[in-house]
């Protein structure tokens, strides 16, 4: 049985009957069935086109073959226009649970009936990158959420970055514009590091907050699995007294908030370009469902005014001290797609998708949005998007809107207007659930103009900064550094430099002197000092450390300590983490002692050339006289050490294996053990001596953990070992 049949089986009842709808016409591939062509007639052959032929000639080919014309022409056009931004992307369905009502604010009754549970789908995404782009690319990863609600879809169209680089609409083709590649040349692909991206954003003030989380860890997830879900605009959501609030909607992963460091995303876009897809796709195979806490900020509308920017402002966050986050539900991905094209490539998403009880702003960019992606849809899909299987409401949909190229539903009948008749499918009145538009006034002058706090830019900016560790405030100058130094009119890294004194002195000198910019001498704008919770990702952690779903290499050679391999295998599993034997080669590797006969060893996962450490979040090495003799001369297995160690992982190692880790990262600073007591220095963490019993049983992971698999756990679920940047220790290692 596949891991999706099971998942449909765990379903039950009412919820297993909706998957079973979002699957309507779902077919599945099997041996007995026969090739035939889109109408149905079994095909003469698969190999051959029909031409004129004998023995020893082969003659020209006939465009009378039908079977074959249609194959071409069926592939000739099975491609659709891409997205024009979120191009590359992964989905996956799921559920959303509600644990609290929101009923004091909405009437939705997704957000009030906690007995239900709604199906969703989810697509991530890159934003500037083609459909082939890499995963791991510096950029706002999309995070759109389609709930599959008894009272029609609801779609949340986010990112997992609170803010956004504009403010109105209306600017929206200019931004993707510059940040997508240069018109002239078609380059760079996938970067905002060219000068028409900066050069926009420097002319451009309200981007300021936007690329400041851009240049942070916030833009180089590890995973999918482990980023924030933002709504990013302000929405309203209406209760049964007609009283409006104002909302902004959170996703809070499960699994904290983690990056990778910036050498190691470039690296894996070329290494593994589809890290985050596979990333996804194995965790939900594995169970190890993503979840995310959902929650709500509202302010009521009577307090609209009260804040020092404008709460219909995207280019601004309402602080969590202000406006704190109520949890009231949950969202878990538990089930992979079928099939990418017609699920992950054909779904579409639209701001203006909401249920009764929930409702619009006057956010100007929110309206702006609501038109473009029905706009999209079209050139994308066709008029009759909203009938493809992954877009369909699992509710009725009975309407007059008819054909169109495309058009699936078949409504019988003699009429197709409203009145009519028969007073077939009148509009529901609002006790039958009519979508509602609460009354209220509005008053103003006809002007293109916003009202005057959304002309500050840099309060915010300076806010989220401020909020930074040290460890993510130098990440931030060094991705300054980076792309202003592949801006090569110096207009533009000149212009750059000068406007980090906006934000912050310091920032603006490191950066100028990396990128040959003016140094600033005095901040042009004061620095308020202010910080928010929240906003640095460190804060964002599980309420327990964790190691579930985390990638462990355990790299082993011929004469390799088995028992401790076993030990550590056996633990890592048991604590829902992900071991991977790496070895020189593929094939059976024979532990300390075995005999060499096939089935003694262990036959590895891959090899050391076949993959990199860069796709592991921790390395382990166990001891073994001989093995760790290969792998000390091997430069590659060194390798895979000294760039853990420079990416920040927690390393490993038992037995002689403490020798390789010796010869890998030689620094007087780092603590190794050589006797029996566990060791951990700067997320390195050893034993000399090891006793297979001290490794077993169950973990408790805890920063006070004694024993070296505690230790160890702890550092890997730490994910990354900042004193290591913060003392200097990975510049001075080779990687
Ligand atoms: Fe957008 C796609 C998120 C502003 C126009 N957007 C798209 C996707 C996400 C976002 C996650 C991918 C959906 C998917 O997976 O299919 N967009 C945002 C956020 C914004 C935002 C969080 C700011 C709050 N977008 C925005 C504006 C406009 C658009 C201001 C146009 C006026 N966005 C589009 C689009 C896309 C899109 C062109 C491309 C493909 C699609 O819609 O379906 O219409």
């Amino acid at each position: 049985m596949s891991a999706v049949d099971k998942i449909k089986n765990m379903v039950s009842g009412e919820k297993g009957a909706k998957v079973a709808q979002l699957d309507a016409v779902s077919q599945t591939v099997s041996k007995n069935d026969r090739l035939t062509t889109d109408f149905g007639v079994k095909e003469p052959t698969a190999d051959e086109w029909l031409r004129v032929t004998s023995e020893d000639k082969t003659g020209p080919m006939l465009l009378e073959d039908n079977y074959a014309r249609e194959r071409i022409h069926r592939f000739d056009h099975e491609r659709i226009p891409e997205r024009v931004v979120h191009a590359r992307g992964a989905g996956a369905f799921g559920n959303f649970r509600l644990f609290e009502s929101a009923e004091d604010v909405t009437f939705a009754p997704v957000l009030t009936d906690t007995s239900r549970e709604t199906p969703v789908f989810v697509r991530f995404s890159t934003v500037q990158g083609s459909r082939g782009s890499a995963d791991t690319v510096r950029d706002v990863r999309g995070f759109a959420v389609k709930f599959y609600t008894q009272e029609g879809n609801w779609d949340i169209v986010g990112n997992n970055i609170p803010v956004f680089f504009i403010q109105d609409a209306i600017k929206f083709p200019d931004v993707v514009h510059a940040v997508k590649p240069e018109p002239h040349n078609e380059v760079p692909q996938a970067q905002s590091a060219h000068n028409n991206f900066w050069d926009f954003v420097y002319l451009h003030e309200e981007a300021t907050h936007m690329y400041m989380w851009t240049m942070s860890d916030r833009a180089i997830p590890r995973s999918y699995r482990m980023m924030q879900g933002f709504g990013v605009n302000t929405f309203t959501l209406i209760n049964k007294n007609g009283e409006r609030h104002f909302v902004k909607f959170h996703f809070t992963p499960e699994l904290g908030v983690h990056s990778f460091v910036w050498d190691e995303a470039l690296k894996l876009a070329g290494q593994d370009p589809d890290f985050h897809r596979k990333d996804l796709w194995e965790a939900i195979e594995n169970g190890a469902y993503p979840k995310w806490k959902f929650g709500i900020q509202t302010i009521p509308e009577s307090k609209e005014h009260e804040f020092d920017f404008d709460i219909l402002d995207a280019t601004k966050l309402w602080p969590e001290e202000l406006v704190p986050i109520r949890y009231i539900g949950e969202l878990e991905l538990n089930r992979n797609v079928d099939e990418y094209f017609t699920q992950t490539e054909q779904v579409a998403f639209c701001t203006a998708h909401m249920v009764p009880g929930i409702g619009q702003s006057d956010d100007p960019l929110l309206q702006g949005r609501s038109f473009s992606y029905f706009d999209t849809q079209l050139s994308r899909l066709g008029i009759n998007w909203q009938e493809l299987p992954i877009n369909k409401p699992v509710c009725p949909v009975m309407n007059f809107n008819r054909d169109g190229q495309g058009r699936h539903t078949i409504t019988k009948g003699t009429v197709n207007y409203w009145p009519n008749r028969f007073e077939a499918r009148p509009p529901a009145t609002q006790q039958e659930g009519a979508y509602r538009d609460p009354p209220f006034s509005v008053q103003g002058i006809k002007a293109r103009t916003k009202s005057a706090k959304f002309r500050e830019h840099y309060n915010q900016a300076q806010l989220f900064y401020n909020s930074l560790t040290p460890p993510e405030k130098s990440h931030v100058a060094a991705a300054f550094a980076f792309e202003l130094d592949h801006c090569d009119d110096p207009v533009v890294y000149e212009r750059m430099s000068q406007r980090l004194a906006d934000i912050d002195l310091e920032l603006a000198q490191t950066v100028a002197e990396m990128v040959g910019g003016t140094k600033p001498t005095k901040a042009s704008r004061a620095n308020h000092g202010k910080t928010a919770k929240n906003l640095s990702q460190t804060a964002i952690q599980p309420e327990k450390p964790t190691i579930a779903s985390r990638r462990i290499a355990i790299i082993i050679a011929d004469g390799f300590d088995k028992v401790t391999y076993d030990a550590i295998t056996t633990t890592l599993k048991a604590s829902s983490a992900l071991p991977f034997t790496i070895a020189p080669r593929r094939s059976e590797i024979y532990p300390a002692g075995a005999d060499k006969t096939p089935g003694n060893g262990v036959q590895p996962d891959h090899h050391l050339e076949g993959m990199r450490s860069t796709m592991f979040d921790a390395v382990f090495v166990p001891g073994g006289a001989q093995a760790v003799q290969t792998l000390m001369k091997s430069g590659r297995a060194i390798h895979w050490i000294r760039e853990a160690f420079g990416h920040l992982k927690a390393i490993g190692a038992s037995g002689e294996a403490v020798q390789l880790l010796k010869h890998a990262i030689a620094l007087p600073e780092i603590q190794l053990s050589s006797d029996d007591k566990a060791i951990e220095s700067y997320g390195v963490v050893t034993i000399g001596k090891i006793s297979p019993d001290s490794l077993k049983g169950a973990v408790t992971i805890a920063k006070e953990g004694t024993g070296f698999v505690q230790k160890f756990w702890y550092q890997i679920a730490q994910h990354k070992n900042f004193d290591r940047e913060l003392e200097g220790l990975n510049s001075q290692v080779a990687y």
